[in-house]
C-alpha cells in the first residue's frame, strides 16, 4: 500500500479546518494529514493541534509568519520525503477541493502518473459559485502560461494535485522560488521539463462558503511576471527543438 500524505496549508481558516480534516479522514481513511499553518492570527494552528491530539494520523507544522503557499508546501514536501511517504496531495483548506474526489486522483497515480492535476478545465471538470472574474482570471492565467511556457495541460494553476515521491525527487525544490500561487505553475513547469508523466483528472472546484480568500493582485502580478520571465528564458531551447524537428 502506498503511504499517502494530504498537505493542507492554512492561513486564517478557523471556520474550515476541522471540517476539511474530518472530510479527508472520512473519504480516505488510510491517508495521513499534515496541516501547515503560517501562525494564523485567528487561532487555526491551535485548532489543528487539537485535531492532531485526538487523531494519530493528523500532524501540524507551525511556521512563524505568512510566507506564501510556495514556502509552506516546500516545508511540507521536505517533511514528507524525510518520513518516507510515497505520495503527497496538495489540497486547500476551504472546501474548494472536495476530499470525496481524492480517490479518483489517487487512482490516476496508481495507474502510473507521477503528477496528477485536479483539472477544472477539461471535460467533466468545472467550478461552482465562482465569481465570473475569478473564472476568467483562472482560464486566462492558464491560457497565458500554456502559451508562454508551451505547457500542454489545460489547468496549470490549480492547487488540487497528487505528487509522487519520485516526482518530488526529480524536481529541484530549491529551484522553485515562487512565493504565491505562481508556485503551482512553477512546479508544473519543472515537472514537465523533468519528463514526468503528468495526468489531468476532472474536478469540481467549489468556492469557499466561510472565511476569506487570500488571493491578491500582488500574487497574480508575481505569477504573471515570473511566467513571462521563464517563457523568455525557455525560448532558445524551444526554438532549437523546433528547428531540429
Ligand atoms: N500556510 C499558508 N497557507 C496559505 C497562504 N495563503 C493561502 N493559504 C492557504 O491556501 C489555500 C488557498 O487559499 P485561498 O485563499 O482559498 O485561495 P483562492 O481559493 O485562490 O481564493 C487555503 O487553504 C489558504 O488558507 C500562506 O501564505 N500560507
Ligand atoms: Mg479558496
Amino acid at each position: 500500500m502506498a503511504e499517502t500524505l494530504v498537505v493542507i496549508p492554512t492561513y486564517n481558516e478557523r471556520e474550515n479546518i476541522a471540517d476539511i480534516v474530518g472530510r479527508v479522514r472520512a473519504a480516505t481513511p488510510d491517508v495521513d494529514v499534515l496541516v501547515v499553518d503560517d501562525n494564523s492570527p485567528d487561532g487555526t494552528g491551535a485548532i489543528a493541534d487539537g485535531l492532531a491530539a485526538s487523531d494519530p494520523r493528523v500532524f501540524v507544522r507551525h511556521r512563524t509568519a505568512k510566507n506564501g503557499l510556495g514556502m509552506a508546501y516546500g516545508e511540507a514536501f521536505r517533511w514528507a520525503l524525510a518520513r518516507g511517504y510515497d505520495r503527497i496531495v496538495e489540497m486547500d483548506a476551504d472546501g474548494s477541493h472536495a476530499p470525496e474526489q481524492l480517490p479518483s486522483l489517487l487512482r490516476a497515480a496508481d495507474a502510473g502518473a507521477d503528477v496528477v492535476l485536479g483539472s477544472r478545465w477539461i471535460a467533466g471538470g468545472g467550478v461552482e459559485n465562482w465569481p465570473k472574474y475569478r473564472e476568467l482570471l483562472s482560464r486566462g492565467g492558464s491560457g497565458y502560461a500554456r502559451l508562454v511556457l508551451g505547457l500542454p495541460q489545460r489547468d496549470v494553476t490549480g492547487g488540487y494535485r497528487v505528487l509522487t515521491a519520485h516526482a518530488l525527487g526529480s524536481i529541484r525544490l530549491e529551484d522553485v522560488h515562487s512565493q504565491g500561487y505562481g508556485f503551482q505553475v512553477d512546479m508544473l513547469f519543472h515537472a514537465q521539463r523533468a519528463g514526468l508523466a503528468i495526468v489531468e483528472v476532472p474536478i469540481t472546484f467549489v468556492e469557499r462558503e466561510r472565511g476569506e480568500s487570500k488571493m491578491t493582485g500582488g500574487i497574480v502580478a508575481e505569477a504573471m511576471l515570473r511566467v513571462t520571465l521563464w517563457g523568455i528564458g525557455a525560448l532558445p531551447g524551444r526554438l532549437r527543438r523546433r528547428l531540429v524537428r
